[in-house]
């Protein structure tokens, strides 16, 4: 049986090392490597890791024993996610009765992400996955092959309390950090829009992921980190591998004992990188329509554009068509100009007759200029 149970762990971190603080992998193995190697990862570090290592990426399983592998160190702490402990749950529980469900969500993840965590598992065991049944009658096998996976990630804590900062997954529902034992591992990791929503402004720094910091912004669609200094809350997760345009942040804390204002951050992604050849001036009134404010109405659909009206901002704006998402939704997009400077490096994500989607500094937006 598993015990899913939240857990809370004080720790001390020695003055003098460096802090690195990451999260939402999401069987995104490749970023991961990347990130640490661009952040010259050493043994002197301390690396957290704050929940949802696996599934949606294409290295789930690869992903969880590499994070398993690092921890044999001594200075790598992953935490618990929702995601992680949601498939702790679902491979435990699985029966006739939930399997179908189940199932289309494997069948849903192959078509977008090429694989699952339950499928890669199965694969391991022998196991192709072409029906519920399938699925069920792999999971006796994955249960006993994968008992030291699936004890790690039992394992894990739900929050890590340290001297100056508190890390956790989704976000704290009591002020104090102790009294939040009293709540479910599924409160403490899957609390949507912590930084917006939480009541507290809490006494030490609390580090969370799992809320794609792009939703927090109706007006600017960026991925970088955001410290929020009236809650002391600062929300890390890029949408790596979620988003098309997102990234796998790592915060630098360079000492336990460094202020809030001294943290730095960098990021990776694999998008394709142009140089921009022309200056272009910032536009002013840009609306930001994400994931949870999607609802459009389409106006005049087009071959290349299509005039739709945003119904949260009731903006009219001509978005790219292949950015609609039936009759009433839209991909996450921006009708913000960025400003750039000729020589900027330029993440190209969407190319049009009139100009190109881009991501400059962790922020998206178009640019009009020629670029090589
Ligand atoms: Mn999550």
């Amino acid at each position: 049986m598993i015990n899913l149970t939240a857990k809370i762990e004080q720790m001390t971190v020695e003055q003098g090392r460096r802090i690195l603080v990451t999260s939402d992998i999401h069987g995104n193995l490749s970023y991961f490597k990347k990130l640490l190697e661009k952040a010259e990862f050493c043994g002197n570090d301390i690396l957290f890791i704050v929940g949802d290592i696996v599934e949606k990426g294409n290295e789930n399983l690869n992903a969880l024993r590499y994070v398993m592998e690092l921890c044999e160190q001594g200075n790598v702490f992953p935490l618990i996610g929702n995601v992680d402990a949601n498939r702790l749950k679902i491979i435990n529980e699985l029966c006739e009765d939930n399997v179908n469900g189940f199932y289309k969500y494997i069948l849903n993840l192959r078509e977008w992400a090429g694989t699952s965590f339950y499928e890669e598992l199965a694969n391991e065991c022998g196991y192709t996955l072409n029906s519920a049944e399938d699925v069920l009658s792999a999971k006796k096998a994955v249960i006993a092959h994968f008992e030291k996976e699936f004890s790690f990630l039992t394992g894990l804590p739900t929050v890590i309390e340290t001297q100056s900062f508190v890390l956790v997954h989704g976000g704290l529902r009591e002020k104090q950090v102790a009294d939040n034992i009293e709540k479910s591992i599924f409160e403490l990791t899957k609390f949507d829009a912590f930084m917006e929503t939480a009541e507290h402004s809490f006494d030490k720094y609390v580090i969370a992921g799992h809320w794609p910091v792009c939703l927090y912004n109706n007006c600017i669609q960026q991925f970088n980190p955001i410290i929020n200094h009236d809650k002391r809350i600062i929300s890390i997760d890029g949408g790596c591998g979620v988003k098309k345009d997102g990234q796998l942040n790592l915060l630098i804390i360079s000492d336990i004992n460094c202020s809030a204002d001294e943290i730095t951050y960098i990021s990776y992604d694999e998008i394709p990188v142009v140089t921009a050849l022309e200056n272009q001036e910032a536009s002013a009134n840009s609306v930001h329509i994400s994931w949870v404010s999607n609802e459009i109405r389409i106006i005049n659909k087009g071959e290349e554009f299509s005039l739709i009206e945003h119904v949260q901002s009731g903006k009219k704006l001509q978005i790219p068509t292949t950015y609609l998402r039936g009759e009433n939704k839209c991909s996450d997009y921006t009708d913000y100009v960025l400003p750039v400077n000729k020589g900027d490096r330029l993440s190209l994500i969407t190319q049009t007759s009139k100009g190109c989607i881009v991501k400059k500094d962790g922020v998206t937006g178009w640019y009009y200029g020629k670029y090589v």
